[in-house]
């Protein structure tokens, strides 16, 4: 059943946070730029411009360097066979795709091969749509972990500087603080290019390349969220992606109208940020060269690097929550009787899940009568963390861990065995726990039918843990935290090992789970994109396959190479929509200091006992 702290309220307002103090670094190292009105007239070659006014592009050049890229039939297939090799032979979910939905999930089935295979005979204006196009096709599977990754088409950062964020409120008249400069007021957004502000948001939200299957999930990553570094709250990276974006927006600016409670409207061009490989092009020709094809070893592209500065929302409140330990992207706190433990990440060695396991036990001592396991905003960690991390909480159940298996094809089967990129010694059979006794074994036989296609999977296999985790896990002592005192909070964003870690405490651990934001009174899932294990495919990765082309250009195809099940249900997680038990919405200061919702979260918890 779904309940709500706020049955009363019942609008659901758009809220922005103005922000003009941060600029991009290059306009202060580099003051030299061409006033664009004067260039544009003189110079036909839109990279040509773009590269003297680098350092201060604008939308206009930007776009037109882009676009002067010219279609190139052949290399566009050469892509699209990549794409097709790689995600037929490795991509296990892609039969699945095909299928309908499950309730409460958002997207349209799609046949990833025969779009692509439309893809051949039709004809681009450019290589740039031609690139957007076929990055579409791979986002529609909705699959947080499968993108394509252009060098050439990622090359800028797009910010509006400014934070958009949704509340559920008793009064959308009421007037808010601005947090983070005292003369702006928090102002609410009611249109957006002359419409309802909250239908552009979740259209944005639909039909952009967000890549997670709740559409409610995606609506929050459209907005800001924030996240604790060193005992301030900052908006965790790949949040906001509404305002921040990577592909070139539609437009080259957004017209806001904003309620302060003044009516006014403003409309911002995108601040532009060059984080391409090399700004050292002059023309269309040289900026290929330099930002779109592969090159020597080194040439990884970097993706997401971020410049535009992470402003501070919030110092954590002492008087209210004492930071009782940090470890990595671990934190713990006390909340009066309430124990947090936060996760950002589920990246740790063995030393830091040492400091793990003393943060819980220090909540321990410290009396915590009930434990909030905070998981928003987790991008996921290693795909043994999961495991791991539960065995400290639910010690008994530590071998029955959720199965997994992956696709089997004459290419990967060549790539299976002792010492080779499949390496079954480091995995165990489920549910026996075995060790695998021969490589046919993990190859095993079986033929299972999704979406109308029959394909080969592997045996089910869980990962191995090592002995040193395994002596750490040993070490715990029991805590008093079960399913009637603990909960577990998201806002939906926890991805990869974080979503296979919230799904096993909710299943097999009938852990409560609470989820934060998304739309009004619609249910809304706690993780997203369970996937397995991460995979790149890239111009240089150093790890092309035998019988699989090469990218012909600067790109990174990265997508989940096993696929995890459900213990319960044996469903695949990836097409299993899992609600939360409970439902929070953001509010004007909540939505600027998670330790509210701490308090709120742990308030389901009275209900229960
Ligand atoms: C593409 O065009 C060729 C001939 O122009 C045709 O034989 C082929 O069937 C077409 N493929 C698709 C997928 O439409
Ligand atoms: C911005 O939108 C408002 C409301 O639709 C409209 O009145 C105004 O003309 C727009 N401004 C610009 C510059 O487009
Ligand atoms: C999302 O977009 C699809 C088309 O891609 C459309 O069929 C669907 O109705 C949209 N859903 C919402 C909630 O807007
Ligand atoms: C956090 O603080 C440490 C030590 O003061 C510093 O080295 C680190 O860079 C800080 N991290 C961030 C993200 O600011
Ligand atoms: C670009 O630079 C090359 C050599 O660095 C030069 O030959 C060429 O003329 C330049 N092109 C433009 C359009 O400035
Ligand atoms: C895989 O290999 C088998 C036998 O080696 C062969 O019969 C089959 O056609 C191959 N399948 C594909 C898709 O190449
Ligand atoms: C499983 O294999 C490991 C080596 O990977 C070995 O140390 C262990 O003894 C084996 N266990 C069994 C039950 O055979
Ligand atoms: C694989 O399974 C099929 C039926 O599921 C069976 O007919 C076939 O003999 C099996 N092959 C092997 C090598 O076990
Ligand atoms: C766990 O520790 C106990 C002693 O505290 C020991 O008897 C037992 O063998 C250990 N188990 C494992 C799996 O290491
Ligand atoms: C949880 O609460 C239920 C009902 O209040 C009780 O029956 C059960 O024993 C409790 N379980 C644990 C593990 O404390
Ligand atoms: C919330 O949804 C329930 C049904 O799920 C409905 O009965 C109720 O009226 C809705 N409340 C509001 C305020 O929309
Ligand atoms: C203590 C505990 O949580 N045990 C659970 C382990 O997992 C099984 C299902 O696989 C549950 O039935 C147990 O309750």
């Amino acid at each position: 059943m779904i309940t709500s702290s706020f049955q009363t309220f019942n609008k659901i307002g758009l809220l922005i946070a103005l922000i003009v103090l941060y600029s991009l670094p290059s306009l202060l190292s580099e003051p030299y730029f061409v006033p664009r009105s004067e260039v544009k007239s003189e110079v036909e070659d839109g990279c040509t411009r773009l590269a003297q006014t680098i350092s201060s592009p604008s939308y206009d050049d930007v776009k037109a360097c882009y676009e002067g890229i010219m279609y190139d039939a052949e290399r566009a297939n050469q892509i699209i066979e990549v794409v097709e090799e790689v995600l037929l032979n490795f991509y296990p979910l892609l039969d699945q795709a095909k299928e309908e939905p499950q309730a409460g999930f958002s997207f349209e089935p799609i046949d990833l091969g025969k779009e692509l295979n439309l893809l051949r005979n039709k004809s681009f204006n450019s290589d740039f749509e031609f690139m957007m196009a076929i990055r579409g096709l791979i986002f529609q599977l909705r699959d947080g972990s499968t993108m394509l990754g252009t060098g050439c088409y990622n090359a800028f950062e797009f910010s509006q500087s400014l934070f958009l964020y949704s509340v559920v409120t008793p009064d959308k008249q009421q007037i808010m603080q601005d947090f983070l400069d005292p003369s702006n007021n928090n102002c609410e957004v009611t249109e957006i290019n002359g419409q309802n502000a909250l239908e552009v948001i979740k259209e944005f939200a639909n039909g952009s390349i967000i890549n997670f299957r709740d559409l409610g999930v995606r609506f929050n990553r459209a907005l800001v969220s924030i996240i604790p570094v060193n005992n301030t709250f900052v908006d965790a990276g790949g949040s906001n992606l509404f305002a921040h974006r990577w592909d070139l927006p539609e437009s080259s600016n957004i017209n806001y109208t904003v309620s302060c409670p003044d009516i006014l409207n403003f409309v911002r061009e995108w601040k532009i940020n060059f984080v391409g490989r090399s700004k050292d092009f002059n023309d269309t020709k040289s900026y290929f060269d330099q930002n779109c094809l592969p090159q020597s070893k080194s040439s990884k592209f970097k993706k997401n690097k971020r410049l535009i500065s992470k402003p501070t929302f919030n110092q954590i409140k002492v008087s209210q929550v004492e930071l009782v330990l940090s470890a990595g992207d671990a934190y713990f706190y006390l909340v009066g009787d309430i124990g947090v433990a936060q996760f950002t990440s589920l990246y740790f060695d063995n030393n830091l899940l040492r400091e793990i396991q003393n943060g819980f036990q220090l909540l321990h001592e410290k009396n915590a009568k009930k434990l909030v396991l905070d998981l928003s905003n987790n991008q996921g960690g290693y795909a043994t963390a999961p495991p791991i991390i539960s065995a400290l909480l639910l010690p008994s159940n530590t071998s029955s861990f959720f199965p997994n298996d992956q696709k089997i094809t004459n290419i990967t089967e060549q790539m299976i065995g002792p010492g080779k990129f499949f390496d079954p010694n480091g995995l165990l059979s489920f549910p026996s726990k075995e060790n695998f006794s021969s490589t046919e074994d993990f190859i095993g036989n079986n033929s299972i039918q999704r979406g109308g296609t029959t394909s080969r999977y592997s045996s089910k296999f869980n990962f191995k843990i090592n002995s040193d985790a395994l002596n750490i896990i040993n070490d715990t002592k029991e805590y008093p935290w079960t399913k009637n005192n603990t909960i577990i909070l998201t806002n939906g964003y926890c991805g990869g090992a974080c979503a296979i870690f919230s799904l096993y405490l909710a299943e097999i651990g009938q852990y409560p789970t609470v989820s934060v934001g998304g739309f009004y009174n619609t249910s809304l899932s706690f993780s997203t994109s369970p996937g397995g294990e991460s995979f790149s495919y890239c111009s240089s990765c150093n790890n092309n396959i035998n019988g699989i082309p090469n990218f012909p250009v600067l790109a990174e195809l990265t997508f989940n190479i096993i696929e995890t099940y459900s213990v319960l249900t044996d469903e695949v997680l990836d097409y299993s929509s899992r609600h939360a038990t409970y439902r929070l919405y953001y509010d004007d200061e909540s939505a600027r200091d998670p330790s509210i919702l701490w308090s709120e979260a742990a308030n389901f918890l009275n209900n229960e006992s």
